[in-house]
């Protein structure tokens, strides 16, 4: 499963200096292409709430082998996402477009690191597919 967090419904509109021209709409396609590729299921979710992130982070538990995340801005903040993650127990991979280590101090704090197989920061939009390669090797 892949789960968006808020704003990144606006990839493609603004700021492409830091997070590329392709849309969400685009990432999602490659994704799903990959995946029929690769001969897995995908489905895709993107929300700008931070409780129906966590519900849908619930839901995964025993239905999806693994969770790709871009958890966005709550990345930094939300100890309920991390929780989230934690009781799922379902392996959760860390994406982010741009290297948040490289930005802003406030973005080198992540609070899902901890609960995360692993973190894949500041390759654009490839990073979601060479996680997607990564879930399906490892599963
Ligand atoms: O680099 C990433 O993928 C981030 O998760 C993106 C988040 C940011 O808060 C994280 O620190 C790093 C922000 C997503 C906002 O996306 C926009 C896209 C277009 C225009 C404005 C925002």
């Amino acid at each position: 499963m892949v789960i968006n967090g808020p704003n990144l419904n606006l990839l493609g509109t603004r700021k492409p200096e830091i997070y590329g021209q392709t849309t969400l709409a685009e990432i999602e396609q490659r994704l799903t292409a990959l995946a029929k590729e690769l001969s897995v299921e995908l489905v895709c979710y993107q929300s700008n709430h931070e409780g129906e992130l966590v519900t849908a982070i619930q839901k995964a538990r025993g239905v999806y082998d693994y969770i790709l995340l871009n958890a966005a801005a709550y990345t930094h903040t939300s100890v309920a996402l991390r929780d989230a993650i934690e009781a799922a127990e379902v392996p959760t991979i860390e994406i982010h477009l741009s290297n948040i280590h490289a930005r802003e101090t406030f973005r080198h704090h992540s609070m899902i690191a901890p609960v995360c197989v692993g973190q894949i920061a500041g390759l654009g939009a490839k990073g979601y597919e060479l996680a997607l390669r990564y879930a399906v090797e490892t599963v």
